[in-house]
């Protein structure tokens, strides 16, 4: 049996069918990101002989307890692949590519690089075709708006996924859920907009921050503000971590500052953890909107220093 760890997102969703597809035979799903990757690791139990990790980058701050991880899980013989489309830096390849099957290279979606590993047919490419749309946050078609809807519920995600891998990419109780989901997450979207606030940079680039305490699809803010407003990118953020995402030009390189605060990503949309302790979290989570925590201070300042 092969197990699969992979993104939560379109994405992932895609990448772990067409990878399902591809392998044949029984599978199990675990859905991880860049910043639980080691304890979806450490919680694995071996009882496959393949192990594959798809669309989740390895970020400086994770890069020990995950190598640490993979050795266990290699010493008992299990084959690993990792296949990943975001950017690593040189040490994690060098240190992980002993341990594991690497394949780690920019594609517009990670979807689309499993399947030239893999292989698939016209049902792979249609699909990584929806995966293409999503991860670029373009979302000009209606089913990867309707995949991506789905893709926030727990349940309905894994549902979405045993469907592609059956072979077919939509049904009519995802269909259903995924409008109705679209519906709220319009309102969540115009709702985050009010809440959202155009400032300028160092050297006069207008952005939005976007805030996200009371919650709110982040991405889907974010690509309306630069619709809206025409800022060049946006930031958004909640008590425990933040997300740059670009505007129309996609011309500034975000991950550069995701990276200087341990996060990682894609030049075009990135993230990272802020650090507030326990007792700051719960003040950020009650305090009123104009009251923003420092460490989201400090992201500001650090932004608009550096473009
Ligand atoms: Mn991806």
């Amino acid at each position: 049996m092969v197990v699969i760890v992979t993104h939560g997102d379109v994405d992932g969703i895609v990448s772990a069918a067409i990878a399902a597809r591809a392998l044949g035979g029984g599978f199990s799903c675990s859905f991880s990101g860049p910043g639980s990757i080691d304890k979806t690791l450490s919680k694995l139990r071996v009882e496959g002989s393949e192990l594959l990790i798809l669309d989740i980058g390895l970020n400086r701050s994770k890069l020990d307890p995950v190598e640490s991880q993979l050795r266990r899980l290699s010493s008992t013989g299990l084959r690993i692949r990792w296949y990943d489309h975001h950017h690593w830096d040189g040490e994690a390849l060098s240190r992980l590519s002993g341990i594991v099957e690497l394949r780690v290279r920019p594609s517009t979606s990670n979807a689309r690089l499993v399947l030239e590993e893999l292989g698939g047919g016209e049902f792979e490419e249609e699909l990584a075709k929806i995966a293409d749309d999503a991860d670029t946050g373009s979302y000009l078609t209606e089913i990867a708006r309707l995949y991506n809807a789905i893709s926030m519920d727990r349940r309905m995600r894994r549902k979405l996924l045993e469907r592609l891998v059956n072979g077919s990419p939509i049904d009519d109780e995802l269909r259903r859920f995924g409008e109705v989901k679209m519906m709220e997450l319009e309102d969540q979207v115009s709702e985050g907009l009010r809440r959202a606030s155009v400032r300028v940079t160092g050297s006069g680039r207008r952005y939005c921050v976007i805030d996200l305490r009371r919650g709110g699809p982040g991405s889907l803010i974010a690509r309306r503000a630069a619709r809206e407003f025409g800022v060049d990118f946006s930031v958004v953020f909640n008590c425990r971590r933040f997300s740059l995402y670009a505007g129309a030009s996609k011309e500034l390189d975000l991950r550069r500052i995701c990276e200087m605060l341990s996060g990682g990503g894609h030049p075009y949309a990135c993230g990272g953890k802020l650090r507030l302790n326990l007792i700051k979290r719960v003040f950020c989570r009650i305090s009123p909107r104009f009251l923003i925590p420092s460490e989201v201070r400090e992201l500001l300042r650090l932004i608009e220093t550096s473009f």
